[in-house]
């Protein structure tokens, strides 16, 4: 065989260019919600990678595998086991408001103005009507508006989406309080904890001012939880359902395949990511993410002080890992730390930044950024 270019060459530049994009280990990946996953949940991806969740005949034990992260994370989430892996947490949402959509045959979905744009890009591709409500001065929603739009659409309504860990601020908001006073009505209501789902749980368990936001609420259907934003490789997301008729929505027909059938909104989906959501449940288990949810809202708790030391306004004292701040003249501040590979994001709040304490911001790394930012800001 003539090969255009030998296979190590290619390995060899592929690394080279990789190094020319932010690191983690360093310090730079600052703002982004993306994690540099330990090296056995790549190899434990690997392994699987070239074998198909969406073929459970001719794969059984990778299908078995699924079905075991499933019923962990459905544990932890009070569910009864019902649910997917998916490629991510705009996959979860897309599917869960689809399988909202057919067992409620709703077209309306009311969400605050938090969610997250997969929410928004899911209703366009759903053809449901999307109304948004406002948040307070503490970006939490206005439940008394929230219940007094769920009122009037009553009958109509596919789906609530509350946040659990919203993406500018980590607010895990009130979806237990919307429960209980809006309680006259009947809604489903679909959790995006893609980014709380693996942290908050655990943060409650020490934090009463924390909701509860799964399954123990009755009005919850579906919930989306992310693990490639703590520790698995990317992509990695899990979609868990309250019963299972809504699993069997999102089940279709095929007669072309072994099992008959088909799940999911993707055809093919790599056993890899069943694969490394299995090996992290199995390494961590439940106290090692413990553990971790812990370790990285102390490390957010250290930064939002040392930013409030060097008179930096913190919006909302971090209650999960996820650190945002004012500044003046906000895109010149960005720049100026992005010349200096400290890659902060914007948020969509006036004059915020962001910061997403993942497992690669180590105190030392906080250290250096907030003297990076003392001396700007005293220039
Ligand atoms: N729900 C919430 C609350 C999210 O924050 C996100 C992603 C999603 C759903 C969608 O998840 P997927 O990206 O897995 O589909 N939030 C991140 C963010 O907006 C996405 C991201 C990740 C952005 C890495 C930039 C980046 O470098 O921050």
């Amino acid at each position: 065989m003539v090969l255009a270019l030998n296979p190590g060459d290619v390995i060899e530049t592929l690394k080279r260019l990789r190094s020319e994009d932010p690191s983690y280990s360093s310090g730079e990946v600052l703002g982004s919600m993306t994690i540099e996953a330990p090296q056995y949940l790549v190899e434990a991806f690997n392994i699987f990678m070239n074998t198909n969740l969406n073929d459970p005949k001719l794969f059984k034990v990778t299908h078995q595998l699924e079905v075991e992260c499933i019923n962990w994370l459905s544990k932890l989430m009070h569910g009864g086991g019902y649910g997917l892996l998916t490629y991510g947490g705009s996959e979860s949402n897309l599917t869960a408001l689809y399988a909202l959509r057919e067992y409620t045959g709703g077209d309306v979905v009311i969400s605050p103005k938090t969610a997250h744009i997969s929410i928004r890009k899911s209703c366009k591709v759903l053809g449901l009507n999307l109304i948004e409500v406002d948040v307070d001065d503490r970006y939490i929603p206005k439940v008394n508006e929230l219940c007094e739009l769920i009122r009037k659409y009553e009958g109509r309504l596919a789906s609530v989406v509350m946040t659990a860990g919203t993406t500018d601020l980590g607010v895990v908001e009130p979806v237990d309080r919307l429960v209980s006073e809006c309680d006259d009505v009947k809604y489903a209501i679909h959790v995006d904890a893609a980014y709380g789902g693996l942290i908050a749980p655990f943060i409650a368990e020490l934090d009463s001012d924390i909701p509860v936001f799964d399954f123990r609420l009755s009005n919850v259907y579906s919930i989306t939880v992310d693990f490639h934003k703590l520790v698995v490789p990317v992509p990695c997301s899990a979609l868990l359902f309250r019963n299972r008729e809504l699993e069997e929505l999102i089940t279709f027909d095929a007669p072309y395949m072994p099992s008959g059938k088909n799940r999911s909104l993707l055809g093919t989906r790599s056993g890899g990511i069943a694969a490394a959501a299995w090996g992290a449940i199995k390494v961590l288990d439940t106290d090692g993410f413990r553990y971790l949810a812990r370790d990285l809202v102390a490390r957010a708790k250290y930064l939002s002080s040392k930013l409030v030391d060097i008179g930096v306004k913190v919006l909302n004292e971090p209650k999960l890992p996820i650190v945002t701040f004012e500044v003046d003249d906000r895109d010149e501040v960005m720049r100026y730390l992005w010349n200096l590979k400290l890659y902060v994001y914007p948020t969509s709040i006036r004059n915020a930044l962001r910061i997403v304490v993942g497992p690669h911001i180590t105190y030392e790394i906080i250290e250096k950024f907030v003297n990076t930012l003392r001396n700007l800001l005293v220039k």
